[in-house]
């Protein structure tokens, strides 16, 4: 066994087998137990069939190999994909890559954790604002940074905005139009011109209590941050005239449907006061314990390759009469300056236009365990960074987002950030650079 695999458990659980290609040669079939080996390091016992060459050739009967073989193990949770190195005989026999949780069932996720969220987050601490996530799928920490620091990165948004020249003017609300602002898509949300490394962003990105906040989310603070972008919804004069539906809901997740776990935390840094008419996070109460059983039931909507590994996925109106039929109800998440917003993954939202008279002001942050990053990954964070690329918000399994993916909208639209960031000692451990 490779020492990625260092415990083999009792088969304790019947076999489901998924109806997808992928699935093909082995798959897991669900996390059995989870624990922590004191240390903060999370693992859990997965059970995982093996279908002999002959049996997955759909030939029955074959005397020579065995048609399945079951294993159950330990493996550390997070490492996506993890390696197996089966033994058959005691010989090296097949080389699997897994992914923990890869096509384990709802009904494990509740059985495993006394009817919590099982997953790869480990509570510590008894926080109460990681029970509300786990509870409601999501959270309003308050106070997390000063409501002058807010302030001050409120102002450092604006004066980014008007850095460009197109018009924009933060005391003329005459200015406050689409076309006077560079690139940006639905309400207010800014991902391209190299934003993810302007100084303000790395700045916020840098706050000690922000990183305890997320250092509480997942029990250590050696942590790699995402490269997201940051929101400026103003209540525009010409929001539809640009791109029709730029007001409309857009619901969705920020999960793979493989993904049936807890496996990423997003969180808004809110700069200024936002109620119910702002621009801002609309969550669909009570949806995140749905997660599973909703693509379980919607199973005629899977590709016939299998859902895709892409961490998102969008809801239709029908959808969504699904959970509302459930129970579910949109809330517009409220919150004061300097408060944080965290919300699982897993939970359907969207970022609202502004419908008020206010602005809203926010930047996008993720931070996960950075010994949990592939290597491949690290290194494109690296070469990310040096790009001025953003990325989405996982910042261990990320799609590069910007200009430099998708090629500039306007003729004037440059990667480069205003004012780039130089980084500081703990952003360069954030980034992956420097090493914990
Ligand atoms: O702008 C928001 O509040 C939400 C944005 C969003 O949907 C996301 O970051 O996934």
């Amino acid at each position: 066994m490779s020492d990625r695999i260092n415990k083999i458990e009792s088969v304790a659980r019947p076999i489901r087998r998924p109806n997808t290609s992928a699935a093909r040669g082995a798959w897991c079939d669900g996390v059995t137990s989870e624990k922590g080996d004191g240390g903060g390091h999370p693992y859990a016992s997965v059970h995982f069939v093996v279908l002999s060459p002959a049996a997955a050739a759909g030939r029955r009967g074959s005397k020579k190999l065995p048609q399945t073989e079951h294993h159950s193990v330990t493996l550390p949770l997070n490492r996506y994909p993890t390696r197996c190195l089966l033994l058959s005989n005691n010989k090296e026999s097949e080389h699997y890559t897994m992914s923990t949780g890869s096509t384990a069932t709802s009904t494990t996720t509740s059985t495993t954790n006394g009817g919590q969220a099982a997953g790869i987050l480990k509570l510590r601490g008894g926080e109460q604002f990681l029970k509300d996530i786990d509870e409601k799928g999501y959270t309003v920490i308050p106070g997390v940074i000063a409501a002058e620091k807010a302030k001050e990165y409120e102002d450092r948004a604006y004066k980014w905005l008007e850095s460009f020249g197109k018009g924009f003017k933060k005391d003329d609300k005459e200015t406050w139009k689409v076309e006077n602002l560079p690139t940006f898509s639905k309400g207010g949300l800014f991902n391209r011109h190299g934003v993810a490394h302007e100084q303000w962003v790395w700045d916020i990105r840098s706050e000690p209590a922000l990183i305890d906040v997320f250092s509480k989310v997942w029990g250590t603070d050696e942590l790699l941050v995402s490269y997201d972008g940051v929101n400026v919804s103003l209540p525009f004069l010409d929001l539809d005239k640009h791109f029709k539906d730029r007001a409309a809901p857009w619901p969705h997740v920020d999960q793979s449907p493989n993904r049936t776990f807890k496996h990423c935390i997003q969180g808004i840094v809110n700069l200024a006061p936002n109620g119910p008419d702002d621009g801002g996070l609309m969550v669909l109460e009570n949806s995140t314990p749905l997660y599973n059983e909703f693509f379980e039931a919607h199973a005629d909507q899977r590709p016939a390759e299998g859902w895709s590994w892409r961490d998102g996925h969008s809801f239709s109106d029908e959808d969504l009469k699904w959970y509302e039929a459930k129970g579910c109800k949109w809330k517009k998440v409220e919150a004061g300056p300097g408060d944080v917003i965290l919300w699982d993954s897993r939970t359907v939202h969207y970022g609202a236009a502004a419908r008020g008279q206010r602005p809203r002001v926010a930047t996008y942050v993720c931070y996960k365990p950075a010994k949990n990053i592939r290597p491949e990954k690290l290194e494109e964070r690296k070469q990310a960074l040096a790009d001025y690329s953003g990325t989405s918000h996982d910042p261990l399994e990320f799609r590069l987002t910007g200009t430099n993916q998708a090629g500039p909208e306007t003729p004037d639209e440059k990667q480069l950030p205003k004012e780039p960031a130089v980084l500081s000692e703990r952003a360069k451990q954030l980034v992956g650079l420097v090493a914990y």
